[in-house]
């Protein structure tokens, strides 16, 4: 009896412990509306993490309505973070709450012509990257540059601050941190697993 309740519970821990995908993944952000306008409270969700405020009046997607004149493009729907009587700053966390890896990001600057709205930097968890304050909108020249943030490991929250001015994001590439913790559970529901199949053999 015990151990038809043992296998089941194994099965059950190790799909919800085991870490979904190695492999990083790229948050491009093309689940949102290619115009979106994202108010306190409101979230962006893709691939189990959430882009979401930390303290940002809004932040839009897309390179249309919210955009006069145009932005920063990259040719795909990118985020952008609006300057109102707040600081500007979005977080990034996993839906779960869990640690994970942010590997590299694409950042640029806002709305063409005004280079006075335009974040110098964009600060992440304290660590500043410099914009090069390129930026002629859609077509023409690359506006987004990437940096690698080889020093954002096993967080689990990054926030994004553009010194209290406009920035874009885009392609945030993230990688899944398994718990150690939760190896050794895996490993010991194999264990079991590979028991319980080798005394049905
Ligand atoms: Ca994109
Ligand atoms: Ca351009
Ligand atoms: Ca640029």
């Amino acid at each position: 009896m015990l151990k038809r309740l043992l296998i089941p519970g194994s099965l059950a821990f190790l799909l919800t412990a085991a870490p979904s995908d190695s492999a990083p993944i790229t948050i491009d952000c093309e689940g949102a509306g290619t115009d979106d306008m994202c108010l306190p409270g409101e979230v962006i969700d893709e691939d189990g993490f959430r882009i979401s405020f930390a303290d940002a009046e809004r932040f839009s997607t897309g390179n249309g309505f919210f955009c006069t004149p145009d932005c920063a493009d990259n040719g795909t729907i990118s985020l952008m973070s609006f300057v109102g009587t707040d600081p500007g700053v979005i977080r990034l966390q996993r839906i779960d709450g869990a640690a994970f890896d942010l590997l590299q990001f694409d950042g640029a600057e806002s709305f063409i012509g005004r280079p006075d709205l335009w974040a110098p930097f964009i600060i992440v968890n304290g660590v500043s990257f410099a914009l090069d304050f390129i930026n002629d909108g859609p077509g023409g020249v690359a506006d987004f540059q990437t940096f690698l943030t080889p020093t954002m490991r096993n967080v689990t929250s990054v926030t994004f601050f553009g010194d209290s001015k406009d920035f874009r994001l885009d392609n945030l590439v993230v990688d899944t941190v398994p718990e150690p913790a939760s190896l050794l559970l895996v490993g010991a529901g194999l264990a079991v697993v590979a028991r319980h199949l080798r005394r049905r053999a």
